[in-house]
This record gives structure tokens, sequence and C-alpha cells, in this order.
């Protein structure tokens, strides 16, 4: 199969590297995105996400005139939807909210013609594809869909997780291996032509919901390890042992390889997917919900050993907080454990809290004014210094010396 034009619908941390490939490789690329103003800056060869190598890569597809953003659909021969999936809390369950991907599907439907393709990308809880091809059928009775004429659809309709490591999307999106799911063997295949037009890794057919599962494994088996970190720096702490130290000797074994504590788990991903297990298997996953529940508590944790450390100082006792990424090396704040903190802290000690990180020019709104961004040589100074991010800037400077310093290393860069 060919495809002359692409259109990605969602703009976001996935969608605009993924355009951005395509666009390079010469294809015609259509973004679509509810966001105005992404949309315009977009169209002026700019972006609004920072991820290394993406404002080149726009800049150079849009001066070519392979890639341009529009807030109004477009017909096209594939369309890949990358808009959130987050979960509704509520008191007693935690559930995927799929309505963008309803408005996305329904807002590409009236532009359908026989033989397109539809792919989500999105991560989406397991009978979600289905979901969108339910939905799509619904706009447009005319044409026929996977779950009602198998392999003879005039619409063919895949789950194609993303896999990309935020801060490495376009090196990713290239080498990494997709797992493409096709409610049909000929969705699969149609689906597999695309992306191997940009894929240098392994394009794996299987069906769409083995697709969708193997997403959700992916990022509940790297959630449950990093708890089996974090519930170690929690015993460690208690029997006065150096959890880095003890991790370290412990991964000499061959067999052995645990991942790193920290002060919680933060971005979009890691801290959300698990549920879509958990919602959907609640008596069988235990393991899973054990280790959200573990890493959730984190922060609160470590906000503890801070009140502690506070307490035994007199009051007008300066607190450094290093770092508010979610994790090292970006500018990334969405869902940070390190955010969740120095808000917490800036409540309960007003005044007396600053923060360094060397990502940011200023500081969120929710900290503006209660906290200060400071240097790393001024914070350094003051009488409780907690690390909340290994930032390669904070790995490569000196640690706090103060003979009266309290130190707290959720990170492990300072007591190493
Ligand atoms: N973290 C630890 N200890 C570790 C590793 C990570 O505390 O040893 C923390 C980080 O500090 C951060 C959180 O976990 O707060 C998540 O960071 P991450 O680097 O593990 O993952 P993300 O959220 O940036 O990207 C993940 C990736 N999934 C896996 O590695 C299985 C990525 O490949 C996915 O594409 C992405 O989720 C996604 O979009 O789902």
């Amino acid at each position: 199969m060919t495809f002359d034009r692409i259109c990605i619908v969602g703009l976001g941390y996935i969608g605009l590297p993924t355009a951005a490939l395509f666009a390079l490789r010469g294809i015609d690329v259509v973004g679509l995105d509810i966001n105005t103003d992404a949309v315009e800056r977009i169209n002026r060869g700019e972006t609004h996400i920072v991820e290394p190598g993406l404002d080149d890569a726009v800049r150079r597809s849009v001066r070519n005139g392979t890639l341009r953003a529009t807030t109004e659909p477009e017909p096209a021969d594939a369309f890949l939807i990358a808009v959130p999936t987050p979960f509704l809390s509520n008191r007693n369950a935690k559930l995927p909210d799929l309505s963008y991907v309803e408005a996305a599907a329904r807002s590409i439907a009236p532009v359908l013609k026989a033989g397109d393709l539809v792919i989500l990308e999105s991560t989406s809880p397991v009978g979600a594809t289905e979901q969108m091809a339910e939905w799509l059928a619904s706009e447009r009775p005319d044409l026929s869909f996977p779950q009602t004429h198998g392999e003879d659809s005039d619409i063919r309709v895949v789950h194609c997780p993303e896999r990309i490591l935020p801060g490495h999307a376009l090196r990713e999106l290239v080498t990494n291996d997709r797992v493409i799911g096709g409610m049909t063997r000929a969705c699969a295949a149609a689906a597999r032509d695309l992306y191997r037009c940009v894929v240098e890794g392994e394009c794996i057919e299987t069906d769409a919901r083995t697709a969708e599962m193997a997403k959700l494994t992916e990022n509940s088996f790297r959630d449950v390890n990093i708890a089996f970190a974090n519930e170690l720096s929690v015993i460690c702490s208690k029997l006065g042992i150096n959890v880095w130290e003890l991790i370290r000797l412990t991964n000499r074994h061959p067999r052995v390889n645990i991942l790193q504590p920290g002060p919680g788990v933060g971005g979009h991903c890691i801290a959300v997917d698990p549920w879509f297990i958990v919602a959907q298997a609640p008596e069988e996953a235990k393991l899973i919900r054990a280790a959200r529940e573990t890493n959730d508590s984190k922060p609160e944790w470590v906000l503890d050993k801070i009140r502690d450390a506070v307490a035994e100082k007199p009051d007008s006792a300066k607190i450094s907080c290093f770092g508010l990424a979610f994790k090292p090396d970006i500018d990334d704040l969405r869902e940070s454990p390190a955010l969740e903190i120095v808000s917490r802290l800036v409540q309960e000690y007003p005044g007396r809290v600053s923060v360094v990180e060397p990502h940011i020019e200023e500081l969120p709104p929710c900290l503006n004014g209660s906290a200060a961004l400071v240097p790393i040589r001024e914070a350094i100074d003051a009488e409780i210094c907690v690390m909340l991010v290994d930032h390669s800037h904070f790995r490569n400077s000196p640690p706090p010396n103060g003979q009266n310093t309290t130190v707290i290393d959720t990170r492990g860069v300072w007591l190493r």
C-alpha cells in the first residue's frame, strides 16, 4: 500500500515528532490539532514542545513544504491518532478517559474514504481500538469497518502504541521495534507498510488487543521494578543501609537488575498506564496496583524526612530543593513528584524554600512568588539540601559540604 498524504491527529509530545519524521521522508503530512496557537507556531516552522532535534526537524519540513498544521480535518490516506488518554479519578477507581480519542475519531470520520487506514497510537485500555472503530462506523454508515466486514473492510483500523522515551523521541521513533495490532491481518499489513517508511526497527504484527496490552505491560513492568527499588530505599533507610551501594552490589549478580529509587514516579505514562490494567482486572492486578500505591506514596515519605530535618533546625533554616522536572535532563514538569514535594514545602514553610532547576527560566505558576529560583552556588549554602532530580548538571557539581547542612538525597547523587 502507498501513502501520498497522512494526517497526524494531535501534535503533542508524540504526534509532532512523528509528523516531522514522516515529513522529512518526503511524505505529505497534515497535522491536525485543536490548539490554534500550536498550529500557528508549527506553520511558522516553530515548535511548542521541548524535544532535542525537534525544532530543526519541524523547521526543515515546514520549509520544504511537506509538513503543515491545521485545525480542520482534511482527507488523507492514513490517519494516526496521538491524543492524550488520561484517567479519571474518583474515590473508588481510576478509569481510562477516552474522550479525546472519541473526539479525534468523530472529527476525522467525515473525511474518510474507502481504502483509508486509521491507527490509534495513544496508550489505550484493552478494547479501545475496537471502540474507536465503533465510533467511526456510527459516523459513517456508508463505509464498512473491520468489526463487521473483516478482511474486506473499506477502512483499516489498527493500534500501534508509541514507545519512545521523551528526550530521545526522534531517534527512538526510527530505531524502536513497533508492535502493530491490526483488527484484521489486512489492517496490520497496511500499517506495516506505512511504518516501514520511517522505522528501522522491526515491525511486528499482532491483533489490536494484544498490542494494547503490550504497551500497558511495558510501562507496568517498569513501574513494578521502580516500586521495588523505592520499597528497598524505605527499608534501607530504616535499617541504616545506603540503598545506592546496596543496589550497585546486588546488580553485580548476573540475573539481578534493580532500577533506581527516587522521590516518586512522574510523567504521563508510567504513573498512568498501570491503572488501565487495574481498572479492567481489579481483582487480578494485585501486584500492579501495589506498585502504583508504593510509588505514589513516595513523595509523602520524602516530605516526612524533610519535616524531621526541619524540626531539628532553627526556625529561620532555609530549604534548598534541587530539581523540579519529572526526570533528569529534561524541562518537563508534568506529574513531577519533585514539583509535588516543593509545592507542599512552600505551603508548610513559607519564605524558606529555594529551587534550583537548570532547565527552566521561571518557576511554574503554582510556585511563583512562594519559592525562589536560584543558581546552584546559592542553594548549596542552605541548612537543608534536598536532591530531587538527578540532572547531569547536579552530578557534575560539588555536593553541599556545610558543617550544619542536612542532606536528603532521593536520587543518590550526593550519597552514592
Ligand atoms: N524512574 C525512577 N527510577 C528509575 C527509572 C525511572 O524513579 O530507575 C522515574 C523517573 O524519574 C520518572 C518516571 O520514573 O519520574 C518515568 O520515567 P521513565 O524514564 O521510566 O519513563 P517515561 O515516562 O519518560 O517513558 C516511558 C517509557 N517506557 C518504558 O521505558 C517501559 C517509554 O518507552 C514510553 O514510550 C513512555 O513511557 C510512554 O509514552 O508510555
